[in-house]
């Protein structure tokens, strides 16, 4: 088995790609930042194959991807929020570098891989989507709406695939404590502890278990969607404003 993993230099991507070479598979690890590939390569050995790569580079992406060997499971991991503002004071290009990196790049890199997938009669997407499609909250605006496109986009390909044996799953985590909070908090470490501060949050680990296990399911099996949260992070009530306007 070998697996495509983006965003395997941190958090879930890179859980993944632990998980799956110690379950005896193949993992391609991309990312950007190379000295983390490099400690990858190092840490996991030969059964990982570092590809530094930007997925939203797209010729880079249609040259190192056209040149792989077969990929039986593609896992979608790359991805960031960016900031927390409300949407009149956002930073517009905040939410086109969500929109390019987990919306874009994510399509295009899937679209390169389901040809060979179909042309071999074996394949498997996992995508990481997340809570924040499903339901929206102050500030999630335009990083919500990126993984409900994931979720929609994962839906709709399974319907183009129907009559292959290729297998689509989104993962829907709630808060995991990887260096997401990081990213969105543009490297304000302390902003972002607080965010799991006095709870338990999923740790990466936990949903490299739910991707490995949606993988090893039976090939007439399709997980289509796993929505997943700490216990202790659930659903508020919805917002009401008593003030005029
Ligand atoms: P991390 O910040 O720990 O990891 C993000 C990964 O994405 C890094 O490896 C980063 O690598 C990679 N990445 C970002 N941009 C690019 C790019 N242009 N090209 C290649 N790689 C890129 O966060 P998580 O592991 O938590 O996030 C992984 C996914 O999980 C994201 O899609 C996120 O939205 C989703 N998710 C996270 C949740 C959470 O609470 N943590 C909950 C629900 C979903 P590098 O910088 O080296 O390129
Ligand atoms: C990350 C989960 O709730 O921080 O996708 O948006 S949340």
């Amino acid at each position: 088995m070998t697996a495509l993993v983006t965003g395997a230099t941190s958090g879930i991507g890179e859980a993944c790609a632990e998980r799956l070479v110690a379950d005896g598979g193949r993992v391609v690890a991309v990312g950007r930042r190379t000295d983390r590939l490099a400690a990858l390569a190092d840490r996991l050995g030969p059964a990982l194959q570092p590809m530094a790569l930007d997925v939203t580079d797209r010729p880079e992406v249609e040259r190192l991807l056209g040149a792989l060997p077969a990929v039986d499971l593609l896992v979608n991991s790359a991805g960031m929020a960016l900031g927390l503002e409300p949407a009149p004071r956002a930073s517009i290009d905040d939410w086109d570098r969500m929109i390019e990196t987990n919306c874009r790049a994510l399509v295009f890199v899937t679209r390169l891989l389901l040809p060979g997938m179909i042309a071999r009669g074996r394949g498997h997407v996992v995508n990481i989507g997340s809570v924040a499609g499903s339901y929206p909250y102050p500030g999630g605006n335009v990083y919500g709406a990126t993984k409900a496109f994931v979720r929609q986009f994962s839906l709709a390909i399974r319907s183009d695939l129907l009559g292959t044996p290729v297998r689509v799953t989104d993962v829907e985590p709630g808060m995991v404590e990887t260096e997401f909070s990081v990213v969105r908090f543009a490297g304000d470490r302390a902003r972002a502890g607080k965010v799991y501060e006095g709870m338990q949050p999923l740790s990466a680990a936990d949903i490299a278990d739910v991707v490995a296990w949606c993988a090893s399911r039976p090939p007439h099996v399709n997980v289509n969607t796993v929505e997943v949260m700490p216990v202790q992070q659930a659903f508020g009530p919805f917002a009401v404003s008593r003030t005029a306007g």
